[in-house]
């Protein structure tokens, strides 16, 4: 079974904030759990390169706009390459294969009479890179998301019949039975889409005169592609597209797009009414996350709020911001971030429970067995082990399934807690001096339920996942031990073995103060 995964392609007019790391952190946790799942996965993400935006950005840094996108797509790299960030690939909108992907997609419109030339006049604003009406600005006339003055615009341009695709969209939305059915979730932000087009639709623009940064229009080469249609187009260009022989054609259509709410319209009505007016197949889901916002307002670069997610890795150390970042906040509605808040949840959640339930069962590992697993009689596992894997089996796998990290984070915590709670009950320090042999059974069981969190842990702290494996003396690699329980069931062979080695664990999470 294959999997499709892509996040925005970002707009590279400034480096990446934790808002650009949300998305992206979110869709390798997914990537990685369908991988270790079984999946043949496929995650996309790239960058944003052409448009008045970045025209501008590289004019500011006395740049061309190819040498500055060159050098800040290397900057998005840095900041994944950071994050552990497992993509498949990174796409450039420069690159020439997506040049040829954007020219064919467009010619296709332009034969199938989809394409007509117009004068417009209207506001841009050039922050989200689009036309608005007055309705779609503030009080102030401002645009609610840059909180700046849209430009009046008056150009002859082509147009792309937009409007003629709102029963055909309407229908692969609302029709779960639909054979092309575009699921949007979450449920809110689909209703605010249906909403939307049943109050009908306009025809867009689809390319610019006086812009010269940008894909030239095969047909007319004196005006350059909208940078939205150049920028949509990514996700199929990105599996061979023009070429449907190419290997990676079998990705498409994509499972799911990723985003924020920001751009959900571009993304479940202006893209799949494309991909239709080509004749060919549209997203199978398109997933809005919430913003992160600060003191309520969206964290961006153009409202100078934004944070670093260097400055937060720093802080918090890798793995443990890619946890935080998606457990704070549930996915889907805005949240509000604060470094009080990341502590908090830093303490209560890895110190408290995941770092401390380590030291102390290796601790006692050590006093009792000198770091050897000990051995415990007969192949059963533990009633702890059962209800570990029950809470993972029933919480986490389904709460993966609608993408709800946040609460999957929670499935995880409320497996740790059973364990630690075990230990309380158990009070293994007293059975020490009466029942070495209960003793025993009962260390071997926290340390294979410990292994079993770590498999599901593994998507969201890969490379911790891994340091804890091997401190608890489970062989190997836990991404490869993870997809070998999947595959072949629940086969307690991958586990710690008595007679192994265990490590010292040290102090994984120091507590924040
Ligand atoms: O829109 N909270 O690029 P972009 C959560 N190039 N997520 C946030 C966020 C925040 N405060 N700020 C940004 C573009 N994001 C286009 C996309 S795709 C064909 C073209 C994330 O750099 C979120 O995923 O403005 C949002 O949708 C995206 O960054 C916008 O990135």
């Amino acid at each position: 079974m294959k999997f499709y995964i892509t996040t925005p392609i970002y707009y590279l007019n400034d480096e990446p904030h934790i808002g650009h790391a949300y998305t992206t952190i979110a869709a390798d946790i997914m990537a990685r759990w369908k991988k270790i799942r079984g999946f043949d996965v496929f995650f996309l993400t790239g960058s944003d390169e052409h448009g008045a935006k970045i025209a501008a950005a590289a004019k500011e840094k006395g740049k061309t706009p190819q040498e500055f996108t060159d050098e800040m797509s290397g900057k998005f790299k840095e900041i994944w390459k950071l994050l552990n960030i497992s993509y498949s690939d990174f796409i450039r909108t420069t690159e020439e294969r997506h040049i040829k992907s954007v020219q064919t997609i467009i010619q296709t419109l332009y034969d199938n009479g989809l394409i007509y030339k117009n004068k417009y006049e209207a506001l841009y604003c050039i922050g989200c890179e689009k036309f608005m009406s007055e309705k779609e600005l503030d009080e102030n006339g401002l645009c609610p998301y840059h909180k700046a003055k849209p430009v009046l615009q008056s150009e002859e341009n082509y147009f792309f019949k937009l409007s003629q695709f709102q029963q055909p969209l309407l229908e692969r939305i609302t029709d779960p039975s639909h054979k092309e059915h575009l699921e949007i979730c979450p449920e809110e932000r689909k209703n605010e889409i249906t909403g939307k087009l049943k109050l009908g639709l306009e025809d867009i623009s689809v390319s610019r005169a006086a812009l010269s940064w940008g894909i030239p229009l095969p047909f007319d080469k004196e005006q350059t592609i909208y940078v939205w249609v150049d920028a949509l187009v990514n996700y199929i260009t990105a599996t061979g597209y023009p070429n449907t022989a190419d290997a990676l054609y079998k990705f498409w259509p994509s499972d799911i797009h990723l985003m924020a709410k920001d751009i959900l319209w571009f993304h479940s009505v202006i893209w799949p009414a494309i991909l239709m007016g080509c004749g060919l197949p549209i997203p199978k889901q398109i997933y809005s996350h919430g913003f992160f916002t600060i003191d309520g307002n969206k964290m961006s670069k153009s409202l100078g709020n934004a944070i670093s997610p260097r400055y937060l890795a720093d802080s918090f150390g890798i793995d443990p911001l890619r946890y935080l970042a998606v457990s704070l906040i549930p996915f889907g509605p805005d949240g509000d971030i604060s470094y009080s808040a990341l502590k908090a949840k830093y303490n209560e959640d890895l110190a408290d429970n995941l770092g401390n339930l380590i030291s102390r069962v290796i601790k006692m590992a050590a006093k009792y067995f000198d770091l050897i697993v000990p051995k415990a009689s007969g192949e059963e596992s533990s009633a702890l082990f059962k209800s570990v894997k029950n809470v993972l089996e029933n919480d986490f796998e389904s709460e993966m399934d609608n993408f709800q990290l946040h609460k999957a984070a929670f499935a995880l915590q409320k497996a740790l807690t059973l364990i630690n709670q075990q230990i309380e009950n158990d009070a293994p320090w007293k059975l020490a001096k009466t029942d070495r042999e209960d003793l025993a059974q009962k260390i071997f069981s926290y340390l294979q339920s410990i292994d079993l969190i770590l498999i599901y842990l593994f998507p969201f702290m890969p490379s911790l996942s891994q340091k804890i494996w091997t401190i608890c003396a489970a062989q190997g690699s836990v991404e490869e031990s993870a997809k070998q329980y999947f595959k072949k069931g629940a086969s307690l062979s991958i586990f710690s073995k008595a007679g192994a080695k265990l490590l010292d664990s040290g102090i994984l999470f120091p507590k924040k103060v």
